[in-house]
């Protein structure tokens, strides 16, 4: 496969976690009674911003001992799982690029994110009771050096 020396080509993406705490009065139905929290992975374009052109898919790896089934796969965007729990680990996320780009796949890690990063205990509890989402969100920028001709045309092309 042809690379284009001295070439090199980026791509930004957002990946990180969105959580709630659950409302006890709403608790969903079958949701176990120590989840305190819902949250989102996932891994995004910037402003919604198309990626399947250069992302295949994206595997997730949970907390592989409190999980079932701890890897998660999506083929098709959203790249993103929803669960519930309580408490932060983290998590491995693959990217998969596509086959005409002969690259590997590129791992990240994202330490999932639930209770505030600041606050006094009083500040945090009301944040608890006013369930304040808790978002935790990296910008990255995918650098592609010396790309396969396809995989050039594919990131120009759009
Ligand atoms: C901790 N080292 O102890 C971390 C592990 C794992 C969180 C946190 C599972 C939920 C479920 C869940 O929230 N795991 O049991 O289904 O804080």
């Amino acid at each position: 496969t042809k690379r284009l020396k001295g070439v090199s080509i980026y791509r930004p993406i957002v990946y990180g976690n969105i959580a709630v705490p659950v409302d006890p009065a709403e608790r969903p139905r079958g949701m176990p009674a120590d989840h305190t929290h819902q949250w989102t992975i996932s891994v995004k374009g910037v402003d919604g911003a198309d990626i399947t052109h250069f992302i295949k898919k994206v595997q997730f790896k949970l907390h592989a001992d409190t999980y079932a089934n701890p890897t998660r796969t999506l083929e098709h965007p959203p790249f993103e799982v929803s669960e519930s729990g309580w408490g932060e680990f983290e998590i491995q996320i693959k990217l998969f690029f596509h086959p005409e780009s002969n690259e590997k796949p590129l791992t990240l890690f994202h330490y999932l994110k639930l209770h505030p990063y600041n606050g006094d205990e009083a500040e945090l509890e009301l944040a608890r009771q006013q369930r304040r989402p808790v978002m935790s969100y990296n910008y990255d920028e995918l650098v592609f050096n010396e790309p396969t001709e396809a995989m050039y045309d594919i990131l120009t092309s759009k």
